[in-house]
C-alpha cells in the first residue's frame, strides 16, 4: 500500500501589536534573513512587509505590519490603516505582546480595533527573556480567560526561544494551499524599498528625539556599473532645516557614519560591493502632507 504525503500547507499570517513588542524581529527570526527595520524606538515599520517561511511541509507567507496606537499625524493614520488592511485579507492573525509589560491598555486598544473580526488569532508573548517565570505563568492564566485566542505561545524572538516549535504551530492553523513563492523567494519587496529601510533603520537607530520619526527615505536611482559596483542615489527627508543639519553632523560626520552603516549592510544583503551616495532635503510637515506620504510610499 502507498502511503499518502501529507497535503502542503500554505497561507498568509499577519503580525499584529503595538509598536516595539518585536513584530520585525520575528518576521526576521522566522525567515531567518533580515527583511523588516528594527529598533528599540516605537513606530519603526511604517508599510506592510513580507517574509516567507519555507519549511519542508509547507508555506507561511508572514506579513509585518506597523504598531497599532492612536496615530496623530496623516503618516501615522496611514500606517495603522495598513495593518487594519491585513486583518481580513490573512489566514491567521499573530498577536504580539511585549510580556515584560504585561497585558497594557495599549494592547487592549489594538484587541479593541479587532471587534468582529473572525480570523482565528494566536497569542504570542515575546520577550520572555525579560519575564520571571512565575510572572509569565500568570499571564499566560490571565489570558486563557479571555478566551480569544486559538493559542498562548511564549517566546522569546531576540534569544531565538521557543521559534522551533511557533514555525509548526502556524503552519498547523494554515489551510491546504500552494506555494505562493518559488524556495529562493524570502520576500515580495522591491529591493529599493530594501535599500531605503536599511538606510532609514540606520537613521532611527542613530538618531534621537524627533529627528527618527520625521525622516523618510526615497532611493532615487540604483545602477551597477561596468565595475560591478551597485551605485545607489538616495534621497533622506526631514520635516525641518535643524533635523536636516543633525543629519548632516558635524563637517558631515552623522551622514558619513549613517553612510557607512547602510553601506555594508547593503552590501552584505545583496552580495556586492555598493557606492552610496546620500542627500538630504527638507519637506516641511511632510507627514501631514497625503501628496509626500504617496510619494515616499506610505499610501
Ligand atoms: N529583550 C528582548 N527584546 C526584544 C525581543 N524581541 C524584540 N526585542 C527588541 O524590541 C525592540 C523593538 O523590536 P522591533 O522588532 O523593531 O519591534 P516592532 O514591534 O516591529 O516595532 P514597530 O515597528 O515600531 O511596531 C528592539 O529593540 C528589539 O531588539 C525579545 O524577545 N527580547
Ligand atoms: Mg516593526
Amino acid at each position: 500500500m502507498s502511503k499518502t504525503e501529507a497535503p502542503f500547507k500554505s497561507g498568509y499570517a499577519s503580525l499584529i501589536g503595538k509598536p516595539n513588542v518585536g513584530k520585525s524581529t520575528l518576521l526576521n527570526r522566522l525567515v531567518a534573513r533580515k527583511i523588516a527595520a528594527m529598533s528599540a524606538k516605537p513606530q519603526t515599520t511604517r508599510n506592510k512587509i513580507t517574509g516567507v517561511v519555507h519549511l519542508p511541509g509547507g508555506q507561511i507567507v508572514l506579513v509585518d505590519t506597523p504598531g497599532i496606537h492612536e496615530s496623530s499625524t496623516k503618516l501615522n493614520r496611514a500606517m495603522v490603516k495598513a495593518s487594519f488592511s491585513t486583518y481580513k485579507d490573512v489566514d491567521l492573525i499573530l498577536f504580539l505582546i511585549d510580556a515584560s509589560q504585561g497585558f497594557s491598555e495599549d494592547d487592549e486598544y489594538v484587541l479593541q480595533s479587532m471587534q468582529g473580526v473572525t480570523t482565528t488569532k494566536i497569542l504570542i508573548l515575546n520577550k520572555i527573556d525579560l519575564v520571571p517565570k512565575l510572572d509569565l505563568l500568570g499571564l499566560i492564566d490571565k489570558m486563557h480567560k479571555r478566551a480569544l485566542f486559538e493559542e498562548i505561545i511564549p517566546i522569546s524572538a531576540l534569544k531565538k526561544d521557543g521559534l522551533d516549535l511557533l514555525a509548526p504551530l502556524i503552519l498547523k492553523y494554515l489551510p491546504e494551499g500552494p506555494q505562493y513563492f518559488p524556495e529562493t523567494m524570502i520576500t515580495d519587496c522591491p529591493e529599493d524599498f530594501l535599500i531605503a529601510e536599511i538606510i532609514r533603520e540606520k537613521i532611527i537607530n542613530q538618531t534621537h528625539f524627533e529627528v527618527p520619526y520625521a525622516v523618510a527615505v526615497v532611493v532615487e536611482q540604483v545602477e551597477e556599473s561596468k565595475s560591478d559596483v551597485l551605485v545607489i542615489d538616495a534621497t533622506v527627508y526631514t520635516e525641518r532645516d535643524s533635523q536636516k543639519k543633525i543629519l548632516i553632523g558635524e563637517k558631515g560626520a552623522m551622514l558619513k557614519k549613517v553612510g557607512s552603516l547602510a553601506r555594508k549592510e547593503i552590501e552584505k544583503r545583496f552580495a556586492i560591493k555598493v557606492y552610496l551616495k546620500l542627500f538630504v532635503k527638507v519637506k516641511n510637515r511632510w507627514r501631514d502632507n497625503d501628496r509626500y506620504i504617496k510619494e515616499f510610499g506610505y499610501l
